[in-house]
């Protein structure tokens, strides 16, 4: 057991000052207000509710940076993918847990508590099978036990190299199976993270490009009642090819033809007419939006005003982890729709609400919905997941209650936090997370090879 005691603490019914919080076996299982610290309480200013980055291609980070140049005359989407591939190509399962050890360290020191691992780099690197199915997912396992990080894994299901059941292109043999290997996978999966603290596991159809009708249909079952996300219409040509293929958007196939409710997430659902955006937001399903990494790849800016305002929901994942931080997701988020709609606080919460703050509580309870975390926040029951903000940071100099918020987001950034419990375990101290400089070690590591 430890008691924490905070000055101030966001908790789901608002600030709330001199707030205990007691931890047993992981978990929150007091929270009291308006208490003076007894002896033994670890002190600390200001508490929020770590966050989840509900979408994350881990590997990915080991190419953060490395895309910057301009490949030929034009450079987009689909010639980063082209590179991107020929990164995961070159990854071992150790450089594999490396990359996602690092990773899982500056998500915990940026503000995210648990991670959405949409995991498809399954195969060796000639595309045959590990013995173990399950072999790359028990190096995500591992990064996430060694970094304390909650998993929620996403084992992805891909066939195909476009919609009409195209045949996948050779860059893509690490990611292929079967509807039957995938429900191997799956029982593979489900044994790789069976010990794991906290962890629980879903399915990721990677998308309708990557996925058959008939295939989205027998494997949405082996989700076994836990989260089911796609990527949908995150690029024009995604629509374009989709329309021709089937008469219809890539929202507006799942919408139709898809079991979407509160299991749902879809993944950027960028490009989207008025009555796919409010059909969407009706099912319950939540958007998972990546706004660093929509920026960076040049997918389009999604109607997320329009989406709240038709009762939507949404969460933040960090998808390609180019720039990893709960501050730079949220910050993007407003950011792209104020250039789009030429105005400021677009997503707050109404007259006088803070924008920070109603991009954090959407956030917060959007990627506890699409991780299946029914208990979330500063909150008996919930796991104990909790960033403490340094109130000695200039941008936050004088502020209190959601003006924190806001100065973490809007000025400081990472720079704010200060420690980070994970699972109960503070993992982070300092902005320092415990592992940092041994998992830098093994990155760089790791990374000096690949790029040699
Ligand atoms: C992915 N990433 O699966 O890593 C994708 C690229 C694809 C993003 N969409 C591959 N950001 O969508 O086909
Ligand atoms: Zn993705």
């Amino acid at each position: 057991m430890s008691r924490l005691h905070f000055a101030s603490a966001l908790l789901p019914s608002g600030w709330a000052n001199d707030v205990q919080v007691v931890i047993t076996a992981g978990a929150i299982a007091e929270v009291t207000p308006d208490v003076a610290p007894a002896a033994g309480d670890q002190r600390h200013a200001i508490a929020l509710p770590g966050l989840a980055s509900l979408h994350s291609h881990a590997f990915q980070r080991g190419m953060a940076g490395l895309a910057e140049l301009r490949c030929d005359s034009t450079d987009t989407f689909w010639t980063w993918r082209e590179t991107m591939y020929r990164f995961a190509l070159a990854m071992t399962p150790d450089d594999v847990a490396a990359v996602a050890t690092l990773l899982y360290v500056e998500m915990l020191e940026h503000g995210f508590t648990r991670v959405g691992e949409f995991h498809y780099l399954h195969h060796d690197r000639d595309g045959s099978h590990y013995a173990d199915p399950a072999e790359m997912a028990g190096r995500i396992a591992q990064a996430a036990e060694a970094s304390g990080i909650g998993l929620t894994l996403l084992p992805s299901f891909y066939a195909h190299g476009s919609f009409g059941g195209a045949a996948p292109h050779d860059g893509q043999r690490r990611f292929i199976n079967s509807v039957d290997q995938f429900a191997a996978l799956m029982t593979a999966s489900r044994k790789a993270i069976g010990a794991l603290p906290g962890a629980n596991i879903g399915i990721a159809p990677h998308s309708l490009r990557a996925v058959a009708p008939g295939e989205l249909a027998t494997i949405i079952p082996l989700a076994d009642g836990g989260p089911v996300h796609i990527h949908a219409a995150e690029q024009v040509k995604e629509v374009e090819d989709c329309l021709a293929w089937s008469g219809q958007r890539p929202v507006q196939w799942l919408l139709e033809h898809a079991p979407l409710d509160q299991r749902w997430c879809l993944i950027h659902a960028t490009h989207m007419t008025d009555a796919e955006l409010s059909r969407f937001a009706e099912t319950g399903a939540v958007a998972g939006l990546c706004p660093v990494t929509e920026a960076s790849l040049g997918d389009g800016i999604f109607p997320a005003r329009e989406f709240l305002d038709a009762g939507g929901m949404f969460g933040i994942g960090t998808d390609s982890n180019v720039l990893v931080g709960v501050a730079d997701e949220l910050r993007q988020l407003e950011y792209g729709q104020r250039l789009k709609h030429r105005a400021r606080n677009v997503l707050s919460g109404g007259a006088r609400h803070s924008t920070g703050r109603t991009l954090f509580d959407h956030a917060l309870a959007g990627g506890a919905q699409a991780l299946a975390q029914s208990a979330v926040g500063l909150t008996p029951g919930a796991r104990a997941d909790i960033v403490t903000l340094d109130a000695t940071h200039p941008s936050l100099a004088g502020r209190r209650g959601d003006a924190l918020i806001d100065g973490w987001i809007f000025a400081a950034g990472g720079s704010a936090i200060d420690c980070v419990w994970a699972g109960g375990n503070k993992v982070v101290e300092g902005g320092q997370h415990r592992l940092r400089q041994s998992a830098r070690e093994g990155f760089n590591a790791a990374i000096r090879r690949l790029v040699a």
